[in-house]
Formats: C-alpha cells, structure tokens, sequence
C-alpha cells in the first residue's frame, strides 16, 4: 500500500523529464548534452526495400562540410560510380542531421561573368561507368534544414535514394573545408 504514491511520483517525474529534452534544436547552444541524440538506423524502413537489390554504385571521398553553428542548411560531397549497366538516378535522400537531402545544381549564370546559380534536382542521373563528383564548387546534396549543425569529428549517417534499388546508407565524416 505504500508503495503506491512512490509509483505515482515515479509517472510523474517520466512525463516531467521529455518537455526539457525537446530544446535540442537550439543549433547555437552546441555544448548542451543533449545534443548526442543517437539516431538509430530506420531498420522499419530498410526492412520494407529488402526486395529491392542494392545499387550497383561506388561511393568514394564522401564528406559532410562542417559549418558553424546556427547554419540553417549543409552540403554533402562525394563520388559515385554507376557500377551498372543501366543510367542510375539519385533522387536525395536523409540523414542523421537534416530535415532533408536533395540534390542540387551549380550553374553558371550566362551574362553574368563569375556568377554562379543554384537550383534543386528531382534527381541526378549517372550512366553506366560514368563517375558523379560532387565537390566544393560544383553540383553537391543539400541537407536541407539541419537539427544540429555537423562538428568536426563526428560522423554523419547519410541514406541515398535510387530509383529502383534499395537506399544505399553511409557513414560520413565531417570536415573543414
Ligand atoms: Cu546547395
């Protein structure tokens, strides 16, 4: 019988403690600890594509720029080789640090000497044995509004999205420009 107001206090301080752990998108506040939110890998979602087979692609030099804090969206750079015999069509994707990843277009605005345009892609086509380098400068992934900005250091899990094949998820390392 005296055991029932412990319990009750018990309820009380778990439903108390999530309204505090939710102010973790204060990217500016980077020191709290609750920053270390670990992201498990959606083992719901890749149970749903394990009928599709894996990409035919080789993923080289992949990097997450690292930016300071308070950086509304990033970018991700990396080389892929289409293995396959058919055109591979990268169509975004996700990842641990951002609402959003998509790919986006650097263009050089014509007229206009020096000046660079960007623009989002539905999807990036590569063709059979062809090389995809996307590199500062150049067409890269946006991650497009980030919970947290990426620390040198850490790594970021990045799931691409191709058509017709099973999302291709990759450990990516941070770096400085
Ligand atoms: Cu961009």
């Amino acid at each position: 019988m005296s055991r029932i107001p412990l319990l009750f206090s018990l309820i009380a301080l778990t439903l108390a403690a999530p309204a505090q752990a939710q102010h973790h998108h204060a990217v500016s506040d980077h020191s709290m600890p609750s920053m270390s939110m670990p992201m498990p890998t959606k083992s719901a979602t890749s149970k749903a594509a394990t009928k599709l087979p894996a990409a035919p692609v080789r993923v080289s030099g992949a990097f997450v720029q690292a930016l300071p804090p308070g950086t509304a969206d990033g970018s991700v750079y990396l080389n892929l080789t289409n293995t396959g015999k058919t055109a591979l069509k990268l169509t975004g994707g996700t990842s641990s640090v951002s609402q959003a990843v998509t790919p986006m277009q650097q263009t050089k605005m014509t007229g206009m000497a020096g000046m660079t345009g960007m623009k989002d892609l539905p999807a990036m086509t590569i063709a059979p044995g062809q090389t995809l380098k996307l590199s500062p400068g150049g067409d890269h992934l946006m991650l497009y509004r980030m919970k947290r900005v990426p620390l040198v250091g850490e790594t970021v899990s990045l799931t691409l999205n191709f058509v017709g094949y099973a999302p291709l998820t990759l450990k990516v390392p941070v770096k400085r420009l």
